[in-house]
């Protein structure tokens, strides 16, 4: 992780060294804070933030669920992650929006607590490594149920929730594997740790769809890519014995991208590597992100700067 030199903290860029919290923090003790993973990537045109609206309404809806009102509103928290990414000079990032209730009380009851925003930005390369990008990983099923809808928000990022993913992802690394797949309660794939499943079958694009998973903003985006390459798509439940079977499963998240899935459950995938429907939506994928697709320029959002001049131009 390529540490940043500040973090956006109530308005203003702190040294990454001073850029603490109280012990007392609420959020630290009860996991009561939500958050959100966007990723900016180096373009042509320099720095641009993929789908930073739709991330930052999805972090309102989420600090709505936790009853937390966010001391800014749309155009500061997005003002926030320009002015995080400018004082790092990144070219590209990850940037996390933290929404968390600080020190002022104590107890569950979050009435009345302090409510902060933090944007964290660091360097982060292929989330389950880049050999994985290209080669495909190996996973399991966790021992671990996925938080049922009536137990956590399961369309919110709530940190809480993550204690679920961070369970399930430790148990599939201490045994070998590179990442956790998760059921929920009636035994449908729900989705991994920190991503989104998709499956191919006879040609057809599978984006499980499971009411205890997130609604991830790269699914939804490679659901339209799809569409743009004539893929056909199908939308539903799955069990793990139609993946077991599948020519192709693959993970989507913000910071996995799209990722292959050559083994799961000591099932080998297909061939036992990246298949060629997972490489195409990557490389439409890739373009997109870069900026590189004009259909979709709109997903790429340009420092306000740059997006000034263009209006000029
Ligand atoms: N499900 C979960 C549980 C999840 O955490 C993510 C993102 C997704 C699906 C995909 O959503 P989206 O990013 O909108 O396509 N996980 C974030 C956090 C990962 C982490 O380890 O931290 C991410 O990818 O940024």
């Amino acid at each position: 992780m390529g540490a940043p030199k500040s973090v956006w903290m109530d308005g203003k860029n702190v040294p990454f060294e001073k850029a603490t919290i109280p012990i007392f923090a609420h959020t630290l003790h009860y996991g009561s804070g939500v958050f959100e993973g966007i990723r900016c990537y180096k373009t042509r045109k320099g720095p641009a933030v993929f789908r930073l609206k739709e991330h930052i309404l999805r972090l309102q809806r989420s600090a709505r669920c936790m009853l937390m009102e966010i001391p800014y509103d749309l155009d500061g928290i997005v003002r926030g992650v320009w002015e995080a990414i400018a004082d790092n000079a990144w070219e590209a990032c990850y940037v996390r929006p933290l929404v968390y209730r600080g020190a002022k009380k104590l107890g569950v009851d979050p009435t009345g607590a302090d409510v902060h925003l933090a944007i964290c930005t660091w360097e982060w390369g292929a989330y389950l490594g880049e050999e994985g990008l290209e080669k495909g990983i190996r996973i399991m099923t966790s021992s671990w149920m996925k938080n049922p809808a009536n137990s956590m928000p399961t369309k919110a990022k709530v940190t809480g929730a993550y204690a679920n993913s961070v369970v399930a992802k430790g148990e599939a690394i201490a045994m070998g594997f590179d990442e956790a797949m998760l059921l929920d309660r009636r035994g449908f794939i729900a989705e991994g740790s920190g991503e989104n499943v998709f499956y191919v079958s006879g040609g057809v694009l599978h984006a499980v769809d499971n009411l205890s998973a997130l609604e991830g903003i790269t699914r939804e985006s490679v659901i339209v890519l799809a569409g743009d390459l004539g893929i056909p798509v199908q939308v539903g439940s799955a069990t793990k014995d139609q993946l077991y079977n599948a020519d192709e499963i693959f993970f989507t998240g913000t910071a996995a991208e799209i990722t292959p899935i050559r083994e799961y459950d000591l099932r080998k995938i297909g061939e036992g590597r990246r298949g060629p429907v997972t490489e195409r939506l990557q490389k439409a994928f890739t373009k997109a992100v870069r900026g590189e697709d004009e259909r979709h320029i709109d997903w790429c959002e340009y420092a306000p700067a740059v997006r000034t001049a263009k209006a000029k131009g």
